[in-house]
């Protein structure tokens, strides 16, 4: 990630303008560079929208996670930050080692700008462990001032000591850049992803694009050193802008372990997942991985555009999964970033966190992903309540109480009678709005507060006490058989706040269920200024960021409701307080 240069900003805006949508112009903002506000470090920190057990730094700003790994027994997080403020500028690969993906201890930043391959500029990358525990990263440098061309090469870095497993210190030998783009596309190519192996050699790829065309290109290396473009891209899409932070690896299709990214056949498919810049989600798609001809080919059926599958239908950007070979898993991390002003930027001192790491396999179904909080993140349950079978009628709220529900878990399990009640999903919605927006704009449109038949019935979180404030987490459910516009699931930021200056979009996705067991599940981690939601075990996510004015730590509240005819049972609910772990 980070496109922030002049050359793409003619283009994304050029886009933008002609693209029927108003909210994607909300990118073009962050392509700015504020130079001036980069190195302003703010001398208090702002506490009222600070996460308790999300990962964040000290203060100042972060975004993309990088080369996240686990190795001799620590788990790695490094990640882009400012060490001198809190808009983006001035970027550095600081380091958190962890022995949980939990807990968290600051090291000094891994990788910083000083030789000419990456002076100005260290961006993204990935780390690959080499055979006999030799880990490696790959990342990308900038090596002139924005907007010379020629700034975006591809690097390596090697620990100076591999038998020390915090990797303390890094070193970037002289014989970097070991890729140079080509003039043409030297201001968009970067993110190299971790690599696997195919016929002897390594293999890993470079997000970039052609005009409109988003390429992953394909690069090939006997020695890890020595990497020579292959004539064919791993994959390209249409359409779509430039592939930021491309990630490609194997998924089971027999069971939910993870699989490191070395295995290329057998029972398994591949995942591709690039972060559209244009739009700032990222999207996926599942296919094969096609050895013979080294390129990936998304499955029938597969939508491969920015009308696909997403990770999280909220703010989740730039993600990384790794292999966790521990506890045999694959997890992703994902950036969300401060959705506020950057005058507020500067004023707290701090923006952005990353997501809680998500478990990651393939749905039974093998249409789909399952995206699951880590379970370690549950050594930070405190105080528990419980409800059981409560039933909830059309205008019931039930009040979840004895808890900090300003920072807490909640787990809770839904039931119906049936489905007969069900809305009418109303087709002139299809005309209306784009595919890409759909899921969103019939959440903003409908709210809570639109009664319905089956639904609206969910969580209000982060409440006031009179209601002027609530973040509201809840499902609809539409008359409208065997299509996957069936289930609708909103994290709907628009009521979260008095302040009408925030960033409050409804954002909504589609849960590709047929309720046959007139049943819905759903998690959300609540966090002062973030709802992470998770339906249905994980089949479709939600992060929203919120700032709510009123509803703040033992002034925020956590209720339950129903707003449709249909009679809806809190089948069980869990809710815990979470404990603050320790955090860099
Ligand atoms: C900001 O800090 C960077 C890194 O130390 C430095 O190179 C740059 O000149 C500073 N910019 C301003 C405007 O002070
Ligand atoms: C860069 O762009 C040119 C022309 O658009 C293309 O032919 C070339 O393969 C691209 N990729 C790299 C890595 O140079
Ligand atoms: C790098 O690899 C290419 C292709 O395998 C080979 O032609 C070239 O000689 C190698 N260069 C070095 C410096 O080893
Ligand atoms: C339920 O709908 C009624 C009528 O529109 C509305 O007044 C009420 O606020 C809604 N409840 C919630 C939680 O939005
Ligand atoms: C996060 O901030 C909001 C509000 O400014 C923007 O609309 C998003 O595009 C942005 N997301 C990313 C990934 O940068």
């Amino acid at each position: 990630m980070g496109s922030f240069n002049v050359f793409d900003w003619g283009l994304v805006a050029l886009v933008c303008f002609s693209h029927t949508l108003n909210n994607f112009e909300g990118v073009m903002g962050f392509h700015k560079i504020f130079k001036d506000l980069q190195n302003i470090s703010a001398t208090e920190i702002q506490e009222a929208h600070r996460t308790g057990y999300h990962f964040q730094p000290k203060q100042n700003w972060i975004n993309d996670p990088n080369a996240p790994m686990f190795y001799k027994g620590i788990y790695h997080l490094f990640y882009q930050y400012n060490p001198k403020g809190s808009i983006w500028g001035n970027i550095v690969w600081a380091h958190s080692v962890s022995e949980d993906l939990i807990n968290w201890t600051p090291l000094e930043p891994a990788i910083e700008p000083s030789k000419p391959f990456d002076q100005f500029g260290c961006w993204s990358g990935s780390a690959t462990v080499l055979p006999d525990d030799k880990p490696v990263i790959l990342y990308t440098g900038i090596t002139a001032e924005q907007p010379e061309p020629g700034y975006q090469v591809q690097n390596y870095a090697i620990p100076e000591d591999t038998s020390d497993p915090y990797l303390t210190k890094w070193i970037k030998p002289d014989d970097n850049p070991i890729i140079k783009p080509t003039q043409e596309n030297a201001s968009a190519f970067r993110d190299p992803t971790t690599a696997w192996m195919l016929n002897g050699q390594w293999e890993m790829t470079v997000g970039s694009k052609q005009d409109m065309v988003g390429v992953s290109y394909l690069y090939r290396s006997p020695d890890f050193i020595n990497w020579t473009l292959v004539d064919h891209p791993l994959h390209e899409t249409e359409n779509v802008g430039m592939f930021e932070c491309p990630d490609f690896y194997p998924v089971s299709i027999t069971g939910e372990n993870g699989l490191d990214t070395t295995v290329i056949e057998g029972e398994i498919k591949h995942v591709f997942k690039v972060s559209l810049d244009m739009t700032r989600y990222d999207y996926y798609t599942i296919g094969k991985y096609d050895i013979e001809q080294d390129i990936y080919i998304p499955d029938e059926g597969m939508i491969d555009s920015w009308a696909g599958l997403r990770y999280d239908w909220g703010n989740f950007y730039a993600s990384k999964s790794f292999f966790d070979p521990s506890k045999n898993r694959r997890v992703i991390w994902g950036w969300a970033n401060e959705s506020s002003t950057i005058d507020e930027y500067v004023k707290k001192g701090w923006a952005g966190i990353q997501c809680i790491p998500r478990t990651v396999w393939l749905d039974p179904s093998g249409k789909q992903l399952l995206l699951w909080p880590v379970a370690e993140l549950e050594t930070l349950r405190d105080v528990n309540v419980q409800l059981s079978n409560v039933e909830l009628n059309q205008g019931d709220k039930v009040e979840v109480e004895g808890i900090t529900v300003a920072q807490a878990d909640v787990d809770v399990v839904f039931t119906f009678p049936s489905l007969d009640k069900a809305e009418a999903y109303d087709n002139a919605w299809d005309e209306t709005y784009p595919p890409e927006t759909l899921a969103e704009n019939i959440c903003g449109v409908m709210g809570t507060t639109k009664q319905g038949g089956l639904g609206p019935f969910g969580l209000l979180t982060l409440t006031s006490n009179d209601f002027e404030e609530y973040t509201p987490v809840f499902f609809r459910v539409f008359n409208t058989p065997n299509t996957n516009r069936r289930v609708l699931m909103c994290s709907d930021a628009m009521p979260s706040t008095l302040n009408e200056q925030e960033y409050r979009p409804s954002f909504g996705g589609f849960v590709d269920l047929d309720l046959a067991d007139n049943k819905i599940s759903l998690r959300s981690l609540i966090d002062h200024s973030v709802v992470e939601s998770f339906a249905a075990g994980g089949k479709t996510v939600i992060t929203s960021r919120v700032y709510p004015t009123l509803a703040i730590n033992e002034n925020a509240h956590l209720h339950v409701f129903n707003n449709g005819t249909e009679i809806v049972t809190i089948e069980r609910l869990d809710a815990w307080s979470m404990k603050n772990p320790m955090m860099n």
